[in-house]
């Protein structure tokens, strides 16, 4: 039967991020991706990248196009009632944020495992995790038509929030605990050059805004729409003409991509059981506002590769062993930043009485240091050392 240290499910970036990692440290490994190489390397998602992150893809040696094509940020803009107010988070930090696609980081990994000749295996059918329980876990799988059996030390299950390895825990073992808003987020990437230099977060009477960007010549835009919306109700005039409202001068171009995002908040811990340890969004989902999906699961991966390498090269187990709790500290920190970015800046149902204080609290980070600088520092990313 086949063999690796670690079976890796999932391509994205915690699976992709925690394979580069233990690659490094001369750990094998084999990722199992369901869907095809293009489908992951175009897959529109997030963009704001922490410095945190920035630091991991640089160190495992995926830095190269980022440096040349990430655009570096220092601060971010709160808009209402057609004011702009600018959040100097490189001022207050010292750290600034990259925007850079995240099928960029995608790409740049997937590259970095290939060149390395480490096994990473796309449109992988019907993956199932046995024996976790056990020190040496199975994973089953069909590729290209064969049934293939792979022993491994240990499993991470990186396969998002619709995988296979969460399922993969005894019944009863999990504490989930989820939070869904009654809005989403319709999502537009545009040939358009953004009419912005950094990003616009935007309160509106109508709802929240979001302007973003992927490069000099590429806009990513955002609307809070009801969560029973269909996307045919969203025509191009009017998503144009809401998103002009919303945020101000928009300037329009070809839409090369359109997705509705459900808002939800979820948690599942502990993390890990017996051999099987979750990493990323197959663990927890934020509302994207906060911009932590991403950086969450990459830290995720970095927490993950540090304790199997403990254990695996020196064989303590220790670090493994709270794998969960180390990792649970950031989750909630994010879950609560993401929290209070949605309720500071959307449209939550509650009437005017809840909108006015939404504008008492925008007018208080203006206005006040600490405010601002307790934004920026959530926003920007926690140092990754010591945890939070
Ligand atoms: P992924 O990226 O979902 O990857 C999981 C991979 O596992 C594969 N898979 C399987 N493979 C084998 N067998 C199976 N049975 C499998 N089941 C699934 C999948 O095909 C996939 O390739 O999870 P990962 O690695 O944990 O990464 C998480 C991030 O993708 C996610 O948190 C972010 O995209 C969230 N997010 C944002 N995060 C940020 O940090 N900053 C942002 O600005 C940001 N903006 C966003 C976002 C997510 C959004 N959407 C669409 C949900 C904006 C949006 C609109
Ligand atoms: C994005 O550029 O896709 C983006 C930026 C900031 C967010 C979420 C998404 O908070």
């Amino acid at each position: 039967m086949p063999h690796t240290q670690v079976g890796i499910v999932g391509a994205g970036p915690a699976g992709l991020m925690l394979g580069a990692l233990l690659q490094e440290a001369g750990i094998d490994s084999v990722i199992l991706e369901a869907r095809s190489r293009r489908y992951i390397e175009h897959r529109v998602r997030a963009g704001v990248l922490e410095q945190n992150t920035v630091d991991l893809i640089r160190g495992v040696g995926a830095g190269d196009r980022l440096a040349r094509e990430g655009l570096e940020h220092h601060g971010i803009y709160l808009r209402h009632h057609g004011g702009l107010h600018y959040l100097p988070i490189y001022e207050l930090t010292g750290r600034a944020i990259t925007i850079y696609g995240q099928q960029e980081v995608v790409k740049d990994l997937i590259e970095l495992r290939l060149a390395s000749g480490a096994p990473l295996h796309f449109e992988v059918a019907d993956v199932a995790a046995h024996e976790i329980e056990s020190t040496r876990p199975v994973l089953t799988y069909t590729l290209d038509g064969n049934p293939v059996e792979l022993r491994c030390e240990f499993v991470a299950g990186c396969d998002g929030y619709h995988g296979i390895c969460r399922e993969a825990m005894p019944a009863g073992m999990l504490h989930e605990l989820d939070y869904t808003y009654p809005f989403a987020w319709l999502g537009i990437l545009a040939r358009a050059a953004p009419a912005t230099e950094e990003l616009i977060y935007a309160w509106h009477e109508h709802g929240f805004a979001l302007y973003s960007m992927r490069s000099p010549q590429v806009s990513r835009l955002y609307l809070q729409v009801r969560a029973d919306e269909p996307l045919e109700r969203w025509p191009q005039e009017r998503t144009w003409q809401e998103l002009e409202l919303r945020l101000g001068q928009v300037n329009r171009g070809e839409i090369l991509d359109r997705g509705l995002t459900p808002m939800r908040s979820f948690v599942a811990t502990p993390m890990q059981h017996g051999s099987l340890f979750l990493c990323g969004d197959a663990a927890h989902i934020v509302p994207p506002t906060g911009a932590k999906g991403l950086n969450l699961a990459v830290n995720d991966a970095r927490l993950l590769a540090a304790a199997l390498k403990d254990r695996l090269l020196h064989g303590d187990g220790r670090r493994l062993e709270r794998y969960s709790d180390d990792a649970a500290r950031r989750v909630w920190r994010a879950q609560d930043f993401s929290n209070f970015m949605t309720q500071l800046l959307h449209d939550l149902g509650g009437g005017p009485f809840e909108r006015r204080l939404q504008l008492s609290r925008l007018d208080y980070i203006a206005r006040s240091k600490a405010a601002a600088h307790s934004l920026a520092e959530n926003y920007v990313g926690l140092p990754a050392e010591p945890d939070f």
